[in-house]
């Protein structure tokens, strides 16, 4: 199978050199894309050089800050007009351990349409990551679980692989949250196609150089999406079932 790991950046000038050089080696056959949103730090230039001297590393350059959600979208357009046959997710920023890839490109050779990097499955964990943070994860995940139905225990997590086929599968262009928000969406979309989601434990660790994206407004989006979705996938069960009247 063809992969493709789309790594978004925004000024990860320090981190993204270590990322590439991890993924490059853990998984040598996956090539890369880096999305990078024009950040003021020059990651962009950096990632051009990688890829002059590298011929499997690709760099997609956007005209500015646009959040993660555009950016992956942007990505998986490039990666499905290129035909690869995987397309994963994965932080610049260390978190997502590239020696951890092959447990979930094992799990879609296996089958699985979508499968998650999951710190809150058995054998997952998460490093370094504040108590505060944490809470908001799991608080997060598990009220996203009850109000969507979903079984998936990690649903913020951005260390994914997808099938190519469940990303033809799903509507691109109307998706527009972005941060954690994004993520809970994609999972979202994809339950309810029905498609094999599967978790996989992985070990989050948190960044060790650059400064977070995260902000309030991330979390507050994403926890407002849910509670409209979890209400609209509710209504729309209950009119269906609503037997119609004989005329
Ligand atoms: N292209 C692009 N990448 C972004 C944007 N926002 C965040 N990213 C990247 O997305 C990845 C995740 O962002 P982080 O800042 O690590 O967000 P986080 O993991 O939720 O938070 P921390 O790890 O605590 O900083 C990193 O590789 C960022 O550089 C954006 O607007 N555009
Ligand atoms: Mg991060």
């Amino acid at each position: 199978m063809r992969v493709l790991t789309i790594i978004p950046t925004y000024n990860e000038l320090e981190s993204l050199p270590k990322t590439l050089g991890r993924l490059r080696a853990a998984v040598p056959h996956s090539d890369v894309l880096v999305v990078d949103d024009n950040s003021p730090d020059g990651t962009g230039q950096l990632a051009d050089e990688a890829a002059a001297a590298d011929g499997q590393v690709h760099v997609l350059h956007r005209k500015g800050k646009e959040g993660l959600g555009a950016a992956y979208i942007a990505g998986f357009k490039w990666g499905l007009a290129a035909g690869y046959d995987v397309l994963v997710e994965m932080d610049a920023d260390g978190s997502h351990k590239p020696e951890q890839l092959p447990l979930l490109l094992d799990a879609v050779e296996n089958g699985a349409d979508l499968a998650m990097g999951s710190r809150w499955v058995q054998g997952g964990s998460v490093v370094n990551w504040p108590l505060y943070r944490q809470a908001i994860s799991r608080i997060g995940s598990t009220y996203a679980r009850i109000m969507l139905g979903v079984k998936i225990k990690d649903v913020t997590g951005g260390y994914r692989a997808f099938r190519r086929s469940t990303l033809e599968a799903l509507k691109l262009d109307e998706v527009d949250s972005v941060g954690y928000g994004f993520q809970v969406d994609l999972a979202w979309r994809v339950a309810k196609l029905g498609l094999r989601i599967e978790e996989r434990p992985i070990t989050f660790v948190e960044r060790e150089l650059g400064a977070s994206k995260m902000s309030g407004n991330i979390v507050v989006e994403a926890m407002i999406n849910v509670t409209k979705w979890g209400i609209a996938a509710r209504w729309a069960k209950l009119t269906s079932k609503t037997p119609a009247r004989a005329k």
